[in-house]
């Protein structure tokens, strides 16, 4: 007899009439899917579907990218420039003409009167590679501000930073591939099921053939520490500490490879002297791990064959995210776990293209990974771009969590956003507003015209989004992928790629340079400064690119330092002869002192303030708030909260509650889970006038990324519901 299953009908995909399918890479995570768009006879897009031979994602999407073809239609979009004088004023529609010139004038007033660096650019991890290029070109070539950044502030700094400490680059080392060699899984601070759901099909595939241990580190029971083998439930912001006293225990147990260290690093000396302070007795105390499991988990670590780590944002966002990276990497490092099948630190980044703007940008130096703080480096650039060197500046200028404050002291007069919100996504709402209220000009360029941040601004230029444009993405394994022309943007918008072009020619120094339309011309570009180098593309071409569905740097044309015999078809690991970027050709091991300095719960306000994300939303909205099969799942704002947290408030599930903090307050419906401890709310970020307007912020002293996930709230029930939920409705915004 068949039971389950075999008795319902096979699952029929509603055939939506696609005749033909164009290829893309999905736009939402840096996952890096490879996805087709199917176009109906008429050409409109009615279908998306995952790409079967794509190694990636291997035919799977998850529910952003099986509805990517919404976002085509999807309302609130921009599709005509607009003006006007102040921000309290309406909005008037104008010409691209009149809008270009505009900005182009005020740029060159607010310059004139206080400087070039008066002028500030905040772009994103959500363009295409060319763009960010080029958008580079204009920022540090034609307009000259040295208060350049990127929204990757608020989201990869810390690895970024990380890396370069211990291996001397940037650039992820491992890759998806891992999860087939590797013998025991760290997971820190990354909800792998919901976040990057792809990747976690990929790992969960090879651990249900091999069970490898996976050892989860979170404060909360997430997805992913449901399905451990050991969950360490770390109190907030002592993760260094959790990965000292590991780093103490392979040490003291003789369980390190000392060959490795000896051969591929310095430090160790002054390295293993900090980690002498960090027994498991005394690590367990700031941690809240007991020592027994330290030992037990730094034993399988260090014992497995080839061991990995993989993170995301449970440690960048910390007032330790650097040193939390940089402890990861020591640990690698004192175990040998670098550059082998299964032996990686691989950063698990966020956004679909934050690696792009990390590689090409110039928002933290030049592209292809170089310095300003490099003579050689800018000589070169200077001289391929055809400008003065002199007029590159020597370091870089600041973070974009530096930026806004230097608007709050005057410092900064003029701002021109592209593809970021601060106003939902930055810490501490209320003060972002009275910040952006301070500017004497405001350029919001963005595909969507109800982004927040567009209630502040003087000039909106309406930009298309993903395959409305064409361009290239690189994931968090590297890997460059291809984003063909699907359709046309609505109206009158323009890829950002021409919106940059456009401006550059408004400019003396401009018309000067080569701007090149096409975003294949730029990516030539790309391959003549990136020959040679780690960040090799030299091997790539557009055509190549959608045949092999993405291929990894480096990627040569020739043999190289750093590519080997044959890099042709991509590179999967970094550092594999243990040879780091560093110039004597070693990583660094250093030791990491511990400071305690989070907003911690007090009397007052009781409860820890965690804050991320959910599956079926990308940050503030402005797309999943869109698509009806997304948002229906969670269309208002609401918090997880433990039930006998709940109860002894009085606070039952689903009712309504006020959050507090020292910063400002909000409405959220409460869901009782035991995932959360007693002394802890988690707020997904991605609501207006929600979690942003609680949380705290403070900086990472190298990445200056916000510890967004570390902060004091109390809980208010409230008697009024009926006053409450409307006040939930108004922050639910679509
Ligand atoms: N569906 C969806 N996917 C996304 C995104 C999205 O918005 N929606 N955004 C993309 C982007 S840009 C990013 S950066 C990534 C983020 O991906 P993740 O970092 O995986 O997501 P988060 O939910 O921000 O945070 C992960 C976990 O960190 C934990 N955490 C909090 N504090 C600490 C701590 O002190 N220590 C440790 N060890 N853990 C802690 C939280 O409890 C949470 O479960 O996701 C990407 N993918
Ligand atoms: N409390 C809390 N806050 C957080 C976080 C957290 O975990 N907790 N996470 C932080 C992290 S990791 C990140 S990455 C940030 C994200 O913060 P933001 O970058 O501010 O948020 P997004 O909603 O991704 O904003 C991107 C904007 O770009 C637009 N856009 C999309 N594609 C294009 C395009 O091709 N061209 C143009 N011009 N516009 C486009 C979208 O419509 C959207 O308005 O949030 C941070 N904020
Ligand atoms: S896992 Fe990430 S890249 Fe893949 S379909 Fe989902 S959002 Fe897109
Ligand atoms: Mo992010």
């Amino acid at each position: 007899m068949l039971f389950g299953r075999h008795k319902k009908n096979p699952i029929k995909l509603a055939d939506k009439g696609a005749v033909e399918w164009k290829y893309a890479t999905c736009g939402y995570c840096s996952t890096g899917c490879s996805i087709e768009v199917g176009l109906d006879k008429n050409g409109v897009p009615v279908a998306s579907r995952g790409v079967a031979d794509a190694d990636v994602n291997r035919g799977k999407l998850c529910i952003k990218g099986i509805f990517e073809d919404k976002l085509f239609t999807s309302g609130g979009r921009g599709d005509k420039p607009l003006m006007r004088k102040h921000r309290w004023d309406a909005f008037k529609e104008t010409t691209w003409d009149v809008a270009l010139d505009h900005v182009a004038d005020e740029i060159k007033r607010i310059q004139t009167e206080h400087g070039r660096d008066a002028f500030s650019i905040v772009s994103t991890g959500q363009i295409m590679t060319e763009e960010f290029y080029t958008l580079g070109k204009l920022a540090r070539g034609v307009i000259g501000t040295n208060n350049y950044d990127g929204n990757t502030t608020l989201c990869m700094a810390s690895a970024v930073s990380g890396y370069k400490r211990s291996f001397g680059s940037d650039g992820p080392p491992g890759c998806y591939e891992d999860f087939m060699h590797t013998d025991c899984l760290l997971a820190i601070g990354s909800n792998l099921p919901e976040q990057h759901p792809v990747i976690y099909w990929r790992m969960r595939e090879e651990r249900e053939k091999r069970h490898f241990p996976l050892i989860v580190v979170d404060p909360r029971v997430t997805m992913l520490a449901q399905n451990a083998d050991v969950h360490l439930a770390v109190t907030p912001g002592t993760d260094v500490v959790l990965l000292n006293a590991l780093a103490h225990v392979i040490l003291k147990e003789n369980l390190a490879d000392m060959e490795y260290i000896r051969a591929h690093t310095t430090g160790f000396n002054a390295f293993a002297a900090e980690i002498e302070n960090w027994d498991p007795c005394t690590a367990s105390r700031i941690c809240g791990i007991d020592e027994d499991t330290i030992r037990n988990v730094a034993r399988t670590y260090a014992k497995a064959r080839a061991a990995m780590t993989i993170w995301t944002m449970g440690i960048n966002q910390s007032t330790h995210g650097s040193d939390g990276v940089v402890a990861i990497n020591n640990l690698n490092l004192i175990t040998g776990n670098i550059g082998r099948p299964g032996a990686s630190s691989l950063s698990i980044t966020g956004q679909c293209n934050a690696m792009g703007t990390r590689e090409w940008s110039s928002a933290s130096g030049l592209p292809g990974y170089r310095y300003l703080e490099n003579d050689g480096d800018r000589e070169e650039i200077a001289t391929f771009w055809g400008i003065d060197p002199g007029f590159l500046p020597r370091k870089r200028g600041l973070f974009m969590t530096d930026i806004l404050p230097a608007i709050e002291t005057g410092q900064i007069k003029g701002l021109w956003l592209i593809a970021t919100n601060p106003m939902t996504s930055m810490p501490n709402t209320l003060r972002i507003r009275k910040t952006l209220e301070k500017l004497e000009f405001l350029v919001v360029q963005d595909a969507y015209r109800d982004v927040e941040t567009n209630e502040y601004s003087h000039v909106f230029l309406p930009s298309a989004l993903w395959a409305e444009k064409e361009g290239c993405m690189t994931n968090t394994e590297r890997r460059v992928n291809l984003i063909t022309n699907v359709t046309q943007p609505p109206g009158d918008s323009k890829a950002d790629l021409w919106v940059f072009n456009q401006m550059a020619k408004r400019f003396e120094q401009g018309r000067k340079m080569e701007f090149p339309e096409k975003a294949e011309q730029v990516f030539e570009e790309l391959r003549n400064l990136s020959r040679g180098r780690m960040l090799d593309y030299s091997g790539m071409t557009y055509e190549k690119l959608e045949k092999h569905r993405g291929l990894q740097w480096p990627c040569s044309d020739e043999s190289s330092e750093w590519a080997g015999e044959d890099s042709s078809q991509g590179t999967q690991r970094l550092y594999t002869d243990g040879r780091f970027a560093y110039p004597d050709g070693k990583a660094k091991l250093i030791p990491l002192a511990f400071v305690d300095n989070n907003e911690k719960p007090d009397e007052e306000y009781p409860f820890w303030l965690n804050s991320g994300r959910v599956v079926e939303h990308f940050h503030t909205r402005t797309r999943t708030g869109k698509v009806g099969n997304q948002n229906k799942f969670s269309p208002t704002p609401y918090m997880e909260m433990n039930p006998d947290a709940a109860a002894r408030l009085g606070i039952k599930h689903g009712e309504y509650a006020r959050l507090v903090s020292r910063r400002g307050d909000a409405i959220v419906m409460v869901q009782t889970t035991q995932r959360m401890a007693p002394d802890m709310v988690f707020v997904p970020f991605h609501y207006h006038d929600c979690v942003n307007r609680l949380s705290l912020g403070l900086l990472d002293p190298y990445s200056r990324q916000p510890a967004y996930k570390q902060s004091a709230v109390k809980v208010e029930k409230i008697a009024d519901q009926k006053a409450a939920a409307v006040r939930n409705k108004a922050a639910r915004a679509y």
